[in-house]
């Protein structure tokens, strides 16, 4: 059975008290249960983390190495600049897909520039949070072949 690692970064964990209009109404708990839900037909287990602070979010991916087969990330605004959590993931090598709520290249620009989509299996954008559950599938389905 696969392990996979969903890690939501900075503010995420506002999901549904705020910006519905963007983000939608779904809190995190609702799309991590939703996820769950998923993990008989998909042979999987699941981890979830969630953090705002960009070490605990690198100590998370650190923790991967060994220990999962792959990662789902939202790394929130740390996607546009974070080199730290790029080198992270380039250092355990597990193959990860990345994951936006919103469509980050219909909104400002700085949001149109990923640093980590280039080690990525895949990225997923603008799909709300079913998103979260095209990349768990995508993910798993990069893994088996
Ligand atoms: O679309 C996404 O999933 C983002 O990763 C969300 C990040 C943003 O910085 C990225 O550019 C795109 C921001 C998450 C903020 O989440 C909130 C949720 C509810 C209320 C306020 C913020």
């Amino acid at each position: 059975m696969k392990k996979v690692l969903v890690v939501n970064g900075p503010n995420l964990n506002m999901l549904g008290r705020r910006e519905p209009a963007i983000y939608g109404s779904d809190s995190l708990a609702t799309i991590e249960a939703r996820l769950k839900a998923l993990t008989g037909e998909l042979d999987v287990k699941l981890e979830f983390f969630q953090s705002n602070h960009e070490g605990a979010i690198i100590d998370a991916i650190h923790a991967t190495f060994s220990n999962h087969d792959g990662i789902v990330i939202n790394p929130g605004a740390f996607t546009h600049y974070s080199y730290a959590i790029r080198d992270a993931l380039a250092a355990v090598r597990v193959p990860f897909v990345e994951i936006h709520i919103s469509n980050v290249h219909a909104r400002e620009a700085f949001r149109h520039t990923s640093v980590l989509a280039a080690l990525a299996v895949g990225q997923i954008s603008g799909l709300g949070v079913y998103g979260y559950e095209l990349a768990l599938r995508g993910l798993l389905r990069s893994l088996e072949s």
